[in-house]
């Protein structure tokens, strides 16, 4: 493995529906007055409890999150729904996660400055996959006219950082020339709008990168991969029991445990402080100051969590823009959080600065890259 890696283009799809907190909340509160008036007797009697109001004001202050995007937001808000509203297709057309990951991949492809045909890799890494198979990659591979292999993978929120990985040791090996990677994450399908502790957490996006050997990438062009580092720990902090077996045991069937179930507070508390580790010691092993990097494109889960792992990897409290933040306005979209704060926020580097991307998330998984740009 003599050549370098480079990430060579980026591309970011968003839906164009929004959801504010405000407007979320007003749909929870809404399906929680429905709840609460359907089962009055039983509130009464105390055989079950009455749900609770969501409030705009906790989930920005709890989360950092303002607004998330959505592929459908009419069936998300409906309180007789909370589901969003996505027909099926017919399997000659192209399926929704395909068709958003294609209008992220061809952005990418375009700012690599090569074309679809010279692609010869494709992984679609991503939380939520829209079917078992064909695999979505081979799918997005035909829909692009890309050429080679390709394949899907889950790491959750690590699978775009692990994903990277995949592809670099693909073009360092030879296998694959020019990898694409793309994160179509459309987490809404799988999140449980009538939870109160989660029904604010997710929206939908796609993310693409484009990694080629160092050989073959125009001079002065993207981001040399300098090392990447992966580490999972397994926990069921964050878990979703959602699979094939599931109609083996009719008894489970739509239960919960099929959605997104998270334990929040733990999950802060164990992965806040194995990021800043993981990164702080990548950083030691590579002799690189922390105050040496120009930025830190960190997962988008929460902004409280951020701030904890910025101060603990620089040693002080960071500017906004060396750890910028798009959690805000999109929300956690899973592995594409740190790829859209990269996208949006690297254009200004300068040749040879240095930089982390890094994401964490349910496994635990932990993936941390550094690059230089070139
Ligand atoms: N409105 C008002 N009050 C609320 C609400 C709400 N919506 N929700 C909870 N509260 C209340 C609680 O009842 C509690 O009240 P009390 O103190 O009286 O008991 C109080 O607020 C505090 O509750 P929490 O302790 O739960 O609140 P936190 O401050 O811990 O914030 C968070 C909750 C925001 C969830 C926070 O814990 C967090 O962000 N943790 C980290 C989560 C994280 O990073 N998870 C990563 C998951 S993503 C991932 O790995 C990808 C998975 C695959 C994608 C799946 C796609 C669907």
């Amino acid at each position: 493995m003599s050549t370098s890696a480079v990430i060579t283009g980026t591309g970011l799809y968003t839906p164009p529906e929004a959801i504010s907190n405000e407007e979320l909340v007003a749909s929870f509160n809404a399906w929680v007055d429905l709840h609460n008036e359907a089962h009055a007797d039983e509130i009464a009697n105390g055989s079950i409890e009455a749900k609770t109001h969501s409030s705009a004001e906790f989930i920005e202050k709890a989360s950092g999150i303002k607004s998330r995007y959505v592929i459908n937001k009419a069936g998300i808000l409906d309180p007789h729904r909370m589901v969003p509203d996505i027909p099926e297709r017919p399997n000659t057309d192209s399926s929704v996660m395909c068709e958003i990951a294609c209008l992220a991949a061809n952005q990418a492809i375009d700012a690599a400055g090569i074309t679809p045909a010279e692609v010869d890799a494709v992984i679609v890494a991503a939380s939520n996959m829209q079917r078992a198979y064909p695999a979505m990659a081979i799918e997005v591979q035909a829909a692009l006219g890309a050429t080679g292999f390709a394949f899907d993978m889950n790491v959750a929120c690590s699978s775009a950082t692990f994903g990277i990985q995949q592809a670099s040791d693909a073009v360092k090996s030879g296998s694959a020339q020019r990898v694409l990677v793309v994160n179509p994450e459309i987490c809404t399908g799988h999140l449980n709008f009538r939870d109160r502790d989660s029904h604010f957490i997710f929206g939908d996006v796609a993310t693409a990168v484009v990694i080629e050997a160092g050989a073959d990438a125009e001079d002065g062009m993207g981001w040399e991969i300098l090392d990447s580092r992966m580490q999972t720990l397994f926990s069921n902090n964050i878990r979703n029991n959602f699979g094939f077996l599931n109609r083996a045991d009719e008894s489970g069937i739509g239960h919960l445990d099929k959605l997104f179930v998270q334990e929040g507070r733990k999950v802060f508390k164990e992965v806040c402080p194995a990021v800043a580790e993981q990164i702080t010691a990548q950083l030691q092993s590579l002799g690189i100051n922390a105050n040496d990097l120009k930025r830190i494109w960190l997962h988008q889960a929460n902004q409280n969590m951020n701030d904890l792992i910025a101060r603990k990897v620089f040693g002080r409290d960071p500017a906004p823009e060396e750890s910028p933040t798009i959690l805000d306005e999109y929300a956690n979209t899973s592995s594409a959080g740190s790829i859209i704060a990269f996208h949006k926020h690297s254009a200004d580097l300068r040749p040879g600065e240095l930089a982390v991307l890094c994401s964490f998330g349910a496994g635990y998984s932990i993936g941390s890259i550094v690059l230089r740009k070139r």
